[in-house]
């Protein structure tokens, strides 16, 4: 089974204090600006239940989960998401913009982790079955986006991982972005965010005026 291409999901992908936030809002209101319905979501969570689990997975006051805890209750969540929000979005015509997406488990669960890449592509083919067709990655030295992440306050359990394990993380989304060239574009998120705002809705035009 292939994944089935989604030309109207819109996904955000980069390592902690990448700015995904900002450019998220940025993207929605350029897309609304075209008369376009966007609908804005995130992972983990987008459903009321993939929510609780995102509250699992990150909140560091619950017992750590294993490797495989925690890559399966991504994916949980993941299938819930998909079937509840996103595809019933695009189904009704709308676009979906989302603040990370199965490439975040790839880096995360897969690169820094060193958890299995097939069975994350397994998982990935029978329970999300579907790709973005646009992916923007943000990317950022790793001390530059810890030193933001920390610098706006609370901290959560997957935040609080040493320098490395961003490093690898870092590593993990270059990797995808260079096996993925047709639907990942790379920015330097290193810049001011207006710069990478900007250079963020230019990128997004140009999908939209290629006819995605
Ligand atoms: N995860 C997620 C997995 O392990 N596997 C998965 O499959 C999935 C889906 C999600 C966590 O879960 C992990 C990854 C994450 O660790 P989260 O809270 O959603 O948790 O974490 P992030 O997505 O990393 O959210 P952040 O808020 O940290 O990142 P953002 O949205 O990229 O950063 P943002 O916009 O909030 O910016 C952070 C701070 O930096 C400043 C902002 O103003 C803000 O204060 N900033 C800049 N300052 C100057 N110049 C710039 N260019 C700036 N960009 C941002």
């Amino acid at each position: 089974m292939t994944l089935k291409r989604q030309p109207r999901l819109v996904t955000l992908e980069g390592g902690e204090g990448a700015g995904k936030s900002t450019v998220l809002a940025a993207l929605a209101e350029a897309l609304t600006g075209r008369g376009i319905e966007v609908v804005r979501t995130r992972e983990p969570g987008g459903t009321p239940l993939a929510e609780q689990i995102r509250d699992l997975l990150l909140d560091p006051g619950h017992e750590p989960p294993s490797r495989d805890t925690e890559l399966l209750l991504m994916f949980a969540a993941r299938a819930q998401h998909v079937r509840e929000t996103v595809l019933p979005a695009l189904q009704r015509g709308a676009w979906v913009l989302s603040d990370r997406f199965t490439d975040a488990s790839y880096a995360y669960q897969g690169g820094a982790r060193g958890g299995d890449v097939q069975f994350i592509a397994e998982l990935e083919r029978r329970v999300v079955g579907i790709e973005p067709g646009l992916t923007l990655l943000l990317d950022v030295p790793v001390e530059i986006g810890l030193r933001r992440m920390r610098g706006r306050g609370d901290v959560d359990r997957i935040e609080s991982e040493r320098e490395e394990f961003f490093e690898r993380v870092r590593t993990a989304y270059q990797g995808r972005a260079q096996a993925h060239p047709d639907r990942f574009r790379v920015i330097d998120a290193s810049r001011p965010l207006v710069d990478v705002t900007a250079a963020s809705v230019e990128l997004l035009h140009a999908y939209l005026e290629d006819g995605q």
